[in-house]
């Protein structure tokens, strides 16, 4: 009986159909690399090594193959290393894919060698930033040194390995080369396996992070004797946490982090890939001498091995040298872009289920929330909003006048998100259907003949071959507002089961001997299909409004650089505390990995949820950058009107704390679009002295300022915090009370409290709202206050907001402004505060005024405070100082945020 309910219980919360999805084991690339120990020994072609003003080329040997190499020196300390097949006499049965789309640039900007030598055992090249590529000729290793230090070494295990493209089926081919089963489905390889792997090692590093999407702790954990993590994108039903198992999309970058120095590695290729990772120490590797120091002996120094294996496509990776935080994602950053400064209503709070049913659900869930004067930007319809799930249309009898209810929502400033999935309903009569077959913009089976038909909701179904430019375009114009009926330009889109989702397909996905675009087989192309889907929807939005507005798009698929045309959610997960635990260590992971538009669904997907969780949920979805809850169809409805009074009045309360909170993380986004930061930060971005924190992933930094440490257990309600750095100091948000770091505490967290921090030494801009607000487009002109937090010796901060229209291009015209505030102690009997615009391009005047100011950490006694306006005159100020808690309120500032100001404080 006993044993019943167990497994009962087991079974409840790991749902997921393991047998549906392979294992390395299972994998016969993966297999193969995994298990194959045995050395390569290439060696550089002697003569090959060649230099030109940016790069190294050489040939490599072994028994049996021919490779070419390319180094090159990128700008911003970044060094690139590639791969491919010999080109030889013979032509090559085939050309690799190059995912170069994926990059903000096809081509990223190089920097001149400094100096180069070839030698006879190795050879050399320095770049202008000092940064020196050391190439070992037999075996053939390469070491980067950044500035001096050696930090990562590829090859050093002498495991890479390349499989050619080939044209016969040769004896020795081992097993799975020419084709491989997996359940009821055979994958052909009309051109045999052509997998990739290669060994790079992480020197003077024991954390990194990265490689999403798994869900899984935030610093990457050893795969020995266990699954490498994998990198391929799949609709898994019911993920589990805590296994590295490969979800929705894929990253294949890393970062690494010591108190010193970071380093990133992106192992540019789309196919299936799988990591594995182990810390060992420097001296049981080959290039211990190397790194040991008179200081440092090699078995005292951490050493992080990886090894990258890939069904196919190039050896193309990108090594990021740092040596700051900052410096890394902005070299990261660089590379694959950033996520332009999103509308303003998209950083609100998103209401979604699967389904709102009809017209009246809408509109009578908007009246509700404006019942009971809770915020709310944007309302989402799911797939049933269709007609028989037939994409850009409607089921005309739940919504037979879509644009007027578009229109209605919008009243209030509201947006509508709509579902359009990537799957086409096989219907000859479905425009889009018809279209799109006869321009042949369809994944075609293999032979490339015949269109491939698959199962997806609307039953049988074609999908659109996104990797096709064309198709792209096309489906681009698909948006236009004459084309899109019901829609109007407050409609914005969402891209789900685009990973793509096959029902029918081997691991739910297509299989990868589908044909695409230019010859392509779907297994080259796999981890950017929804990246294209998302990307051709994006650009859809923009022209619809011919680059007026902002657009909108969410995705389930990704891949690197999919920041630059969508946000991000982490998809089904389920309402339990472990996945809401689960959702902080897997959003830390995408910021990490340059995605900094990202949400979990706040409540969780499956399941009903409780409302003590519902509330905890939502107040971590409050400063998670996508705000969205979302419901699956089969559960209890859960608006948070629906709350009893003391559920609803706190979610209510988060909801509204976003909202003050608007202003900082809209800056932040900003912030992100220049320096590649994420909004979301893991700790050692902000705190790198502080190693304790380094794998921290049950709280996170929101930009540079605040701390947030939700509460993640039933019943709690003191909470502990560990409050990071050296020798900072930490601010209560809601009491001002200081605590100084490093060191744990607990707070009381009553349902209706998250812990939040700010940090000292920092200043954040605060809306003030004093009544209700159905939007943000309803804030618009509402005061906002500064928080202070002075530094530990109480003399200094500084903070920034920055401003624009919120929905239009303009701001790329001047129509922005960015301005510094500053707290200073000029001497012992005067303080000031000043206001500064930081960037002058920017030209906007806002009419938003500053209310309040608000000091927390104040050691020094003000007699008067004076505020200078633009006549230069000093206006008294009316000012609070609490001695006890040091602190400062000074109230109708009055002064305009985009004007110089200055207040004095006299002692
Ligand atoms: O479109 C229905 C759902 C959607 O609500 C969810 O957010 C997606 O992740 N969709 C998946 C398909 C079915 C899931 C069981």
């Amino acid at each position: 009986m006993k044993w019943f309910l167990l497994l009962g219980a087991v079974l409840a919360v790991s749902a997921v159909d393991r047998a549906k999805f392979r294992r390395c084991i299972d994998t016969a690339f993966c297999r193969r690399h995994r298990e194959d120990k045995s050395l390569t020994d290439y060696k550089i072609v002697s003569n090959s090594l060649k230099f030109n003003d940016t790069a190294l080329h050489a040939i490599l040997k072994n028994k049996e193959n021919s490779l070419v190499l390319d180094i090159v020196a990128l700008k911003d300390s970044t060094i690139r290393l590639v791969i491919d097949e010999f080109e030889g006499k013979e032509a090559r049965v085939r050309t690799r894919w190059q995912p170069l789309d994926a990059l903000a640039k096809a081509e990223p900007e190089q920097q001149k060698i400094k100096k180069s030598e070839v030698g006879k055992e190795e050879s050399w090249f320095e770049t202008e930033d000092g940064h020196k590529v050391v190439v070992q000729h037999k075996p053939f290793r390469v070491d980067l040194y950044a500035k001096g230090t050696l930090v990562t070494t590829i090859n050093s295990r002498n495991w890479l390995r390349f499989e050619h493209f080939r044209k016969g089926k040769k004896t020795k081919d081992g097993d799975g080369f020419w084709e491989e089963k997996w359940g009821d489905h055979k994958d052909m390889k009309p051109h045999g396996s052509s997998s990739v792997s290669v060994d790079i090692a992480l020197l003077g590093f024991k954390m990194a992070y990265g490689l999403p999407e798994h869900s899984e702790t935030y610093a990457l954990r050893s795969t020995n004797n266990y699954e490498p993590y994998r990198l391929y994108n799949l609709d898994v039903f019911e993920y589990e946490i805590n296994n590295p198992m490969a979800l929705y999309g894929s990253v294949p970058y890393l970062a690494a982090t010591n108190p010193r120095r970071t380093l990133g590695v992106l192992w540019l290729n789309p196919s299936e890939t799988w990591v594995d990772y182990d810390i060992s120490r420097a001296d049981l590797g080959v290039v211990g001498k190397l790194v040991e120091t008179e200081d440092e002996r090699a078995d005292r120094i951490p050493q992080i091995n990886t090894r990258f294996i890939s069904e196919t496509g190039l050896i193309d990776v990108f090594f990021f040298l740092g040596p700051k935080p900052h410096d890394l994602f902005r070299q990261y950053s660089k590379l694959t872009g950033v996520t332009p400064v999103p509308p303003q209503f998209s950083l609100g709070y998103h209401q979604c289920r699967w389904n709102y049913k009809d017209e009246k659900d809408v509109r009578e869930v908007i009246a509700k929330f404006d019942e009971n004067e809770i915020p709310m930007d944007v309302i989402w319809l799911d797939i049933e909003h269709t007609d028989e799930k037939r994409y850009f249309t409607w089921d005309k009898e739940k919504f037979p006048e879509p644009k007027q209810m578009v229109e209605d929502v919008a009243k209030k400033g509201r947006k509508m998100v709509l579902i359009v999935d990537p799957h086409i309903k096989k219907d000859k009569n479905y425009t889009i259907y018809k279209e799109a077959r006869k321009k042949g913009f369809l994944v075609k089976e293999l032979g490339g003949k015949k269109t491939f038909v698959g199962n997806c909701w609307p039953q049988d179904s074609v999908y659109i071959d996104f990797t096709n430019p064309e198709a792209r375009k096309w489906w681009s114009e698909k948006f236009a507002l004459d084309k899109y009926e019901g829609t109007t330009e407050d409609v914005h889109i969402w891209n789900d089961m685009n990973e793509p989702s096959v029902f029918n397909g081997p691991e739910i996905t297509m299989p990868k001997d589908l044909v695409h675009y230019d010859d392509r087989e779907h297994r080259e192309v796999h981890n950017m299909y929804g990246f294209y889907q998302h990307e051709a929807t994006h650009n859809g939005l923009i022209q619809r409004s011919e680059r007026k507005l902002r657009p909108f798009v969410l995705t389930r698929a990704f891949f690197a650089g999919s920041q630059r045309t969508a946000a991000v959610w982490t998809g089904d997960n389920a309402a339990t505390w472990e996945h809401l635990k689960a959702s902080i260590p897997m959003l830390l992971t995408l910021s990490t990995a340059g995605i900094p538009f990202v949400g979990a669904d706040v409540g969780g997907f499956f399941k009903d949820t409780d409302p003590e969780l519902l509330v905890r949920w939502a107040q971590a979805g409050a400063f998670q950058p996508f705000f969205r809850a979302h419901a699956h169809t089969d559960t209890k409805r859960r608006e948070p009107y629906l709350l009893d009074e003391n559920f609803r009045a706190a979610y209510k309360k988060a909801i509204e704390t976003r909202y003050k909170f608007l202003p900082y993380i809209y800056t932040i986004f900003y912030e992100h679009s220049k320096n590649g930061k994420p909004v979301m930060r893991p700790h050692w971005l902000e705190l790198v002295e502080d190693e304790v924190g380094y794998d921290e992933d049950r709280q996170w930094l929101v930009g540079n300022a605040i701390l947030v440490k939700p509460t993640l257990e039933a019943g709690e309600t003191r909470t502990s915090v560990y409050l990071p750095g050296k020798r900072e100091i930490w601010y209560e948000f809601d009491t001002g009370k200081a605590r100084p770091s490093p060191g744990a505490m607990q707070i009381e967290t009553p349902i209706d409290k998250i812990a939040v921090f700010q940090r000292g030494g920092t200043i954040i801009p605060i809306r003030e709202m004093d009544g209700p607000r159905a939007s943000l487009a309803e804030t618009k002109a509402d005061p906002v206050s500064l928080y202070i937090g002075l530094n530990n010796r109480g003399d200094s901060a500084n903070g920034t907001i920055y401003l624009d229209d919120g929905e239009t291009f303009a701001y790329e015209k001047g129509e922005f402004a960015f301005w510094g505030f500053t707290f200073k102690k000029e001497h012992d009997y005067l303080f000031t505060i000043t206001s500064k615009n930081l960037d002058k391009k920017g030209k906007l005047e806002s009419e938003i005024l500053i209310d309040k100011i608000y000091l927390r950490g104040v050691k020094f006694y003000p007699q008067t405070a004076h505020i200078y306006l633009d006549d230069f005159v000093p206006e008294d100020l009316p000012f609070e100082h609490d001695r006890d808690s040091q602190q400062i309120v000074i109230s109708n500032v009055g002064a305009y945020l985009t004007k110089e100001w200055k207040i004095d404080l006299h002692g």
